[in-house]
């Protein structure tokens, strides 16, 4: 089927102390993003960068960047919302702080639309901090927690709509802090280890919940943190983590996602360009994007060297 692409640029490098994803949606076009998707027969509009509101508020000495972020959020929210109306948005990130306002802003769309929200989030790590529980005070730890309705997010734009734990499906966990863990065996967030992934291949932990979303007739979010992947063949990523999905787990739930027809918006998150081996990282997110939307492994193009 071919879709509308709406490609949003999200600079965000105010999630995390070590910067660089700033650069991460440029490394997205290099790497030929427009191009792979449009070669798909998709209509594929690239709307440029987004750029964080002003917030004028002060900074916060145990949180990292908070008026940046917080500036960061209301715009994301607000583009969010807007391009659900008229295509399927791909947020090129920036850090992952930008889940905060892509996947509040989709969320607020989908209450608007009578439709409930379903997030897949592919992340060696949950991302289920608040401001009160992060040790290391970096946002970019936090946007489950906000679109879930966590406490502690007063700095933060009030939800539209809160997207219930239920909802959430978190698949490659291996780095999670320990008020992460209490709060989500306290949860209803379905969540899938890389112990659980290895037992039982990517296919059994995915199917069930792409079935449950396609009953709910949701609508869904993928984001994908590029330490999902093993750092072996995805180096790019500020926070690497052993023992991560292989190229082609990763494909397969792609695939998976495309077959299911229930993806409705996308954030490609957490690429830091300084750190990459001659643009592979950013190609394999590339290729990745090009399987949700339909690519298929017999027909995928020779790769180019970048
Ligand atoms: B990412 C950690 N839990 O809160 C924290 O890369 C890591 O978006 C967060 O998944 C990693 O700082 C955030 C230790
Ligand atoms: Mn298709
Ligand atoms: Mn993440
Ligand atoms: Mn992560």
């Amino acid at each position: 089927m071919s879709q509308t692409l709406l490609l949003i640029g999200a600079p965000t490098d105010s999630g995390k102390r070590r910067a660089g994803c700033l650069m991460g949606p440029d490394a997205f076009r290099t790497a030929r993003l427009p191009g792979a998707l449009a070669d798909l027969g998709h209509t594929v509009r690239d709307l440029g960068n987004v750029r964080p509101d002003d917030t004028g508020m002060d900074d916060r000495d145990q949180l990292f960047a908070l008026p940046e972020t917080v500036g960061w959020t209301r715009a994301l929210a607000r583009a969010a919302r807007e391009a659900m109306t008229e295509g399927l948005p791909i947020f090129l990130g920036g850090d992952h702080a930008l889940s905060l306002g892509s996947v509040s802003g989709v969320a607020a769309h989908a209450a608007e639309q009578g439709r409930p929200q379903f997030v897949l989030w592919l992340d060696a790590h949950a991302d289920f901090n608040t401001p009160q529980t992060t040790l290391s005070g970096h946002l970019h730890g936090t946007p489950l927690a906000y679109v879930t309705g966590q406490p502690g997010f007063g700095d933060f734009p009030p939800l539209a709509a809160t997207i219930p734990q239920e909802n959430v499906c978190i698949i490659g966990l291996r780095s999670v802090d320990q008020a992460e863990v209490d709060a989500i065996e306290a949860s209803g967030v379905e969540r899938h280890d890389m112990r659980a992934l290895d037992e039982n291949g990517l296919a059994a932990l995915l199917g069930p919940f792409l079935d449950r979303v396609a009953q709910a007739g949701g609508a869904l979010h993928v984001s994908l943190d590029v330490d999902f992947l093993d750092p072996a063949v995805a180096p790019a990523v500020g926070t690497t983590v052993p023992g991560g999905a292989t190229v082609r787990e990763a494909h397969l739930a792609m695939e998976m996602i495309h077959d299911s027809g229930l993806m409705t918006s996308m954030d490609l998150v957490e690429l830091n360009p300084m750190l990459d081996e001659r643009g592979r990282t950013a190609q394999l997110m590339v290729d990745l994007c090009a399987s949700a939307l339909g690519r298929r492994v017999f027909d995928r193009p020779t790769p180019r060297i970048l």
